[in-house]
């Protein structure tokens, strides 16, 4: 430990186990460093503090000050009418509802705030205000122009003639930005959506307005004796969340990709491993990949490089957490050090020389843990500072982005002299292919002259491709770490269905080798090992962030456009799942996966046992409306076998079941059959 800090953390009254903490080797080691070392990490606080009772029951009411008012259910079960009530006489389905409403308003403001930043930059970019930020592909901008309403081609003398270029990138720019306060009118993109989808939406009268007061019409709702009806708070829900989805954080990946180019496949590594001992290890975690794409560029020029090493260091090693470090990732191939759960572990390796973080799923005690070394933390961005004295704030502005970029990574570079004697980096890390999204699956799995998903989609009826499955979302101290997620992907893919996944749960499963296509021939049932050897992808398709599961609905939508299938989302033998959530963003993520009609199942337990209507109302009746619903399994294996059971109806339902029992047919069988 650095000799001039002072250790602030309290010393837990009981520890963490690590074995039974994590399935992960380098994360176990770790938490056994941190207990020795006496510093205190999250593992320890979850086994010293226990969730509420009845906050995790979803039935604790705090809108107004004549609560908090708690209905527990009572210990007998309910027998006859249930009576409980608060003051006002709200009731638990109420009072639930309106709980799980505000955790769909504020993951899709995290989302939803973090895409109006990058069309902010973007407009920056369009009006040539800024140098640092270039367009890397003028063929995504031309692509969701017409979204807009912007036209890309003009006509000169009844001629069509491309439009200039930077004429499309203002008026898209000014467009986009838009979404968030319109007046008039619903969101741009929902057009996007299978037609049968946009009109129920539309039918159903919840086509987002604006993605701005969506958010503030479910705090308007959820106020104190406003919108008392559980189904109609849900509608609210939904508008909120697509405007999430199939908004703001459709926006910021589209943005994005325009702005640092669209991901292709690539080679890196994850996990804690990869920080190097004789590098300077920056560590990037948190969402927002505006500063970020610029850290990754200074960080591998050769005046930095050359500076890194005039202090001693061989090189700049840069390392991911979280989606911020999923970001780089899938464009720059820098690996992930750690999942959410692993952030304070990669500054007690003592090799990390500066932390930055922006905003989302950063632990406020990563503060206190950097106290207890030389780590250099850095907030970056204006509406997330840190209270404590260590913590050194450098506001990211786009008009001198590469400046801090650089002022940051020669920060760390000065600190590597300051590292104390105690270095401990895990050995462990694991190579991933990483770098999928919706052009690169078309290219990977489409047809060579139909330029769509024809073969995927011919591998699905044909049987060898089961269904797919979108495996995202966080890990979460109440789960032991990675567990859910590996186990699920695992039994889904030895039962043939083609894994995407975002998130955390794309580290997790690239820190277990999931995300190699040699995997396919280890784990897989044999028809998806066929596909995976034949076209040489992974088994796990990486497509990025949280904010990219947006990839994930377009995916499906190429999926429905290239036939056979049906001719919507909830026609598709498909279904979602967040193993391990913790986050307000994945409730807002799974309302939106739900309303598109995926069946989204959740690992740890949702807030909502104390509230049995509505409960049943999100994992049965929504099925009726949306075609899709909610649903909730601790149990890994279960949890994918109602997903595998969800695909297995869809595949009847088209009449496609057949095929694949010809599939699994064996030699004997084939033998007998062409006898
Ligand atoms: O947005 S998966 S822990 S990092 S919330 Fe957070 Fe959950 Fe990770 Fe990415 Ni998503």
């Amino acid at each position: 430990m650095s000799e001039t800090t002072t250790t602030t953390t309290i010393k837990p009254k009981k520890l963490a186990d690590p074995i039974a903490s994590s399935i992960d080797p380098a994360t176990q080691e770790m938490i056994k460093r941190a207990q020795e070392l006496g510093v205190e990490t999250v593992f320890d606080r979850a086994v010293t503090m226990k969730p509420c009772n009845i906050g995790i029951q979803g039935i604790c009411c705090k809108n107004c000050a004549m609560g908090p008012c708690r209905l527990p259910l009572p210990k007998a079960g309910i027998e006859g009418e249930d009576t409980r009530k608060g003051l006002c006489g709200a009731t638990p389905n109420t009072i639930a509802a309106r709980n799980f409403a505000r955790m769909v308003a504020a993951g899709a403001a995290a989302h939803s705030d973090h895409g109006r930043s990058v069309a902010e930059v973007f407009l920056s970019v369009a009006r040539k205000e800024t140098n640092d930020y270039k367009i890397k592909d003028p063929a995504k901008l031309l692509q969701i122009a017409p979204y807009f309403g912007v036209a890309t081609t003009v006509e000169v003398d009844g001629e069509s003639l491309d439009r200039d270029f930077d004429e499309i990138a203002l008026e898209v720019a000014e467009k986009a930005l838009a979404e968030w306060g319109k007046p008039e009118g619903t969101l741009a993109y929902l057009k996007r959506a299978p037609a049968p989808l946009y009109e129920r939406w539309k039918k159903l009268g919840e086509l987002p307005r604006n993605i701005d007061r969506e958010i503030v019409e479910i705090m308007h709702r959820t106020h104190m004796g406003v919108d008392q009806d559980y189904k109609n708070i849900v509608k609210q829900c939904t508008r909120a969340s697509l405007a999430d989805g199939w908004g703001g954080a459709m926006i910021a990946t589209d943005l994005q990709d325009v702005m640092f180019g669209s991901p292709s496949p690539l080679q890196s590594e994850a996990n804690l491993g990869i920080m190097k001992e004789d590098h300077v290890n920056i560590i990037i975690h948190g969402h927002e990949p505006l500063l970020s794409e610029m850290i990754v560029a200074a960080a591998q020029s050769a005046e930095m490089i050359d500076y890194a090493k005039t202090k001693g260091a061989k090189g700049i090693q840069l390392g991911g957490i979280c989606c911020t470090g999923n970001e780089i990732l899938q464009r720059h191939g820098v690996p992930p050090a750690g999942n959410f759960l692993q952030q304070e572990l990669a500054i007690i390796t003592g090799a990390c020389d500066a932390m930055v973080v922006d905003v989302q799923c950063v632990f406020q005690n990563l503060a206190n843990v950097a106290k207890c070394f030389h780590t250099k933390l850095i907030t970056t961005h204006p509406i997330a500072k840190m209270e404590q004295d260590n913590v050194i704030h450098i506001e990211f502005d786009e008009h001198h982005a590469m400046e801090d970029a650089k002022r940051i990574v020669k920060m760390a570079s000065d600190n590597f002299k300051n590292r104390g004697a105690e270095i401990m980096i895990p050995k462990h890390k694991a190579t991933q292919i990483a770098g999928f999204g919706v052009e690169s699956i078309e290219y990977h799995l489409g047809g060579t002259f139909r330029g769509s998903y024809y073969t995927l989609n011919d591998n699905i009826i044909n049987g060898r491709i089961r269904g797919i499955a979108g495996i995202v979302g966080c890990n979460n101290a109440r789960v032991k770490h990675n567990e859910e997620h590996v186990t699920i992907v695992k039994e889904l893919i030895k039962n043939d269905v083609l894994v995407l996944t975002t998130g955390c749960s794309g580290i997790t499963l690239a820190m277990h080798g999931l995300l190699t296509p040699e995997t396919a021939q280890v784990f897989c049932g044999p028809g998806l090992a066929e596909v995976c050897e034949t076209v040489g992808i992974p088994p796990v398709l990486h497509l990025g962030s949280c904010v990219d599961n947006s990839r994930i609905l377009l995916a499906a939508t190429e999926v429905v456009k290239a036939g056979g299938l049906g001719n919507d989302i909830r026609d598709l033998p498909a279904a979602g799942s967040a193993p391990e959530w913790m986050s307000e963003k994945a409730i807002a993520i799974g309302q939106y996966f739900v309303a598109s009609g995926v069946y989204t199942v959740f690992g740890y337990q949702m807030p909502l046992d104390g509230a049995p209507k509505f409960k049943n109302y999100l994992y049965n009746e929504l099925e009726e409306i949306y075609g899709g619903k909610w649903d909730c399994e601790p149990d890994p294996i279960k949890h994918a076998h109602k997903m595998i059971a969800h695909i297995d109806k869809k595949r009847k339902a088209l009449g496609i079941d057949k095929a694949r029992e010809r599939v699994l047919m064996d030699m004997a069988d084939r033998q007998a059959l062409e006898a």
